[in-house]
This record gives structure tokens, C-alpha cells and sequence, in this order.
């Protein structure tokens, strides 16, 4: 970062309430769709900066109204210390701050938990679905039809299938005659992109209050005491099914090889991980799970891992301009390894979905 940059980011952070004595802004974390920062002062408090991705979030009054909403939600109905709770910092009255460089709004900085950026541990990926599972639960009372569509049809899956289509089909980076193994892939696959859409529509599962992005990294763990902190990434919490967020955590979270490995012999779906997942996330949500939901938790995960797979391979098609990439072909590495772990969960679907219902109470 430039001394310029730097100076501005100062000046910015100074412009929240009660942020002064900046020493220093520096990158932070490895989110793919936010400019992270951390701002440390001479006192001890520390914050993190963020300018929001308002190509995505087009809509940031309402995006930020959503996020004050469910933090003050939180923060009212938690038994947690005040530290432990994620927190708007406002500019003059407002929740966030618009400037040339683009939208920014500051967080405190919660240093009690880190994220995981590896591959888990059991315990830790158990910590971590106790973290959303937690999370889910604690918004079961909350307004929905207060939210806002940060990004509509987000977890739609018949909807990102069009989009894929019109990818492959513009083509508009040449790109499509070299990825024609991935591509069919997806469109074997067609037939899951409505099951869970489906199911909404006519009833059958229920709308819940959903984070919507439980990657592993989306929360903050204790790593000493190893209990989940706080959760993060708030953007896209709106109305959706809790299948979404099992899904993605498992994800995230059930593969041995990092999201954009290379080497696909390192990248595969642990039977361990998966019921450290199952086990921290129903433990904490199991009692009030529906029978269709606990049905289909497990094929949520499988979901998950073919959109986002099929979400990676649209970017490559596209020219790399949603996920943030840090070099050529990133992409495509990462809609690669999750088509090797949907591959690898077809194969252990039963497993899965026992799984679910052994910590669901449905059987020994
Ligand atoms: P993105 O949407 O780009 O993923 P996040 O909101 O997840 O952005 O932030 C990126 C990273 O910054 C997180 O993965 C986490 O490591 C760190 N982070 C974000 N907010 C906080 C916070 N309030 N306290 C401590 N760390 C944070
Ligand atoms: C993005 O923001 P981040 O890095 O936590 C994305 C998720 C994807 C994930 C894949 C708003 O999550 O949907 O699953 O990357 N977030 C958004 O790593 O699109
Ligand atoms: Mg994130």
C-alpha cells in the first residue's frame, strides 16, 4: 500500500466516532469480496475497516440497515461480553461512510477468536458449526421480513444455472473450449439446482433467518479455550434455509485441501470433518429442525458445493471480475476442487444424510 493510500485510510478510520490516535492500516484477512483493513491506534483499541464491495452490494443503505439491525439484535439478546460482539461503529449518525475511494464502515476488532485460513481440525471445524449453529439460533426470533435482499436470489441455484449458461455462452474471454470438462459437469448436474428452491416455494421447508456465507473463515474461534467468539460477515444475512448454511460450512470445512489447491490428489471430502460439522451445527439447532430439513441437510452441503463451484467457473468464463483472484487460472483451480468434493459427497451421500440423523436423535 502506498504512503498516499495509507495516509487516506487514516484519515478515513479518524472519521468514525471515537477512532483517533491511528498508527497504522494495514490489509487484513482473506475475504474474496471486501477491502479488509486493520487499524491500530496508539491506545489500545483497535478496528477493522472495510471498504464494501458496492459493486455487489448495490444497495449499501439498506445492506448496512440489515447489519446494524441484526448486530444490535445480537448484541441485546446474548449473555456475551460487550467485546465479543460485533459492532457498527457510526460516522455522524450514520452506519457507514461514503467518500470518492468508494463506501466504508469500521467494526470494532475482535481479538478474543481468529479465523481459520487452513484446513480444520475436527474439534476446530465442530467450533466452528457450533459458531453458525449457534448464530442461527439466536436469530430465530428476529424480524425477517425486516431484511433486505442484500443479493437477490443469492442461494437461487435454478438462477445461477441461467447465468452459468449465458457465461458459456458469451464466452466473452475465450476461455469456454478449455474448460469444456467443468462445464459439463455442471449441466450433468442441472437436476439439483430446483430441489431446494422447489421445496421452499411449495412449503415444504421453512424460510429461516440465514447468514448465508458460513465459510469457515466467517467465524471467529478461541483457539485456547476452542469455543466459537463471534460470527462475522454479515452481508448476507437474509431470509433463506438453514440448509444453506450447513452446506457451505461443510464446504468450507469438510475438504482436506485448501479452496484453490491445485492438486486435486490433496483435495478430498473427510468423512471425520463432515460429522465434526454435523455433530457442532445440529447439536446446536437439532431441536428445532423440521423432519424435511433434517431429510435434506446433508444434500444442502452437496447443493452449496455445486453453486459455489458453478459460481467459480461463471467468474473464470467472465474475465474474474466477482471473486477476488491473486493469479491467473484461481478460479478455475477453485470450481475445480469443488467439483472434486461434490464428486466425492455423491459417493458418500448415505453416509451423510445417516450422519445427520444420528445427531439429530432419528437413530443410534
Ligand atoms: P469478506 O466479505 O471480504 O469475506 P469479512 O467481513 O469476512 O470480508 O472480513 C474479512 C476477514 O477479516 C475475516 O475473515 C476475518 O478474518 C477478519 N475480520 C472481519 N471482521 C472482523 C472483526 N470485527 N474482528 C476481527 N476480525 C475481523
Ligand atoms: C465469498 O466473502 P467471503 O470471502 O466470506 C462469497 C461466498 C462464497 C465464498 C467462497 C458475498 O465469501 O458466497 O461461498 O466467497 N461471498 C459473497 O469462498 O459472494
Ligand atoms: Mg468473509
Amino acid at each position: 500500500m502506498s504512503e498516499t493510500n495509507k495516509n487516506r485510510l487514516i484519515a478515513i478510520a479518524e472519521a468514525f466516532d471515537g477512532v483517533e490516535g491511528v498508527t497504522n492500516v494495514s490489509q487484513y484477512g482473506m475475504g474474496h469480496i471486501n477491502d479488509t483493513y486493520l487499524v491500530e491506534t496508539k491506545g489500545k483499541e483497535k478496528y477493522i475497516l472495510q471498504r464494501i464491495n458496492d459493486k455487489i452490494f448495490t444497495d449499501v443503505d439498506k445492506l448496512m440497515q440489515n447489519i446494524v439491525g441484526v448486530t444490535e439484535y445480537i448484541s441485546a439478546h446474548t449473555a456475551a461480553p460487550k467485546e465479543e460482539c460485533l459492532r457498527v461503529i457510526p460516522t455522524s449518525g450514520k452506519p457507514y461512510l461514503r467518500t470518492e475511494e468508494g463506501c466504508f464502515r469500521t467494526y470494532n476488532f475482535i481479538s478474543a477468536g481468529v479465523s481459520i485460513e487452513h484446513v480444520p481440525t475436527a474439534e476446530g471445524l465442530y467450533v466452528s458449526a457450533k459458531g453458525f449453529g449457534a448464530f442461527q439460533a439466536a436469530l430465530d426470533g428476529y424480524p425477517a421480513e425486516t431484511l433486505f435482499d442484500s443479493i437477490p436470489d443469492f442461494h437461487n441455484t435454478a438462477v445461477r444455472f441461467k447465468k452459468f449458461v449465458a457465461a458459456v455462452e458469451n464466452d466473452v474471454c475465450g476461455r469456454r473450449a478449455s474448460v469444456q470438462k467443468e462445464i459439463d459437469f455442471v449441466t450433468d448436474r442441472q437436476r439439483y439446482c430446483d430441489r431446494v428452491v422447489g421445496a421452499l416455494d411449495r412449503g415444504e421447508l421453512p424460510y429461516r433467518v440465514t447468514h448465508n456465507d458460513t465459510k469457515v473463515n466467517n467465524v471467529l474461534i478461541d483457539v485456547v479455550n476452542m469455543r466459537p467468539v463471534t460470527v462475522i460477515d454479515l452481508d448476507t444475512v437474509m431470509r433463506g434455509s438453514i440448509l444453506y448454511d450447513f452446506g457451505d460450512g461443510v464446504r468450507s470445512g469438510a475438504s482436506t485441501g485448501a479452496e484453490d489447491e491445485r492438486d486435486l490428489t490433496k483435495v478430498n471430502f473427510s468423512k471425520e470433518l463432515y460429522a465434526a460439522y454435523a455433530k457442532g451445527f445440529v447439536g446446536e439447532v437439532g431441536g428445532r429442525l423440521t423432519e424435511a430439513e433434517i431429510g435434506m441437510l446433508h444434500f444442502g452441503a452437496i447443493l452449496m458445493t455445486y453453486e459455489c463451484g458453478m459460481r467459480f467457473l461463471t467468474d473464470y468464463l467472465e474475465g474474474d471480475t466477482y471473486f477476488k483472484t491473486h493469479r491467473e487460472g484461481q478460479n478455475l483451480d477453485r470450481a475445480r476442487t469443488q467439483f472434486k468434493m461434490v464428486q466425492d459427497m455423491e459417493a458418500e451421500e448415505e453416509f451423510m444424510r445417516e450422519t445427520v440423523m444420528k445427531y439429530a436423535g432419528k437413530r443410534n
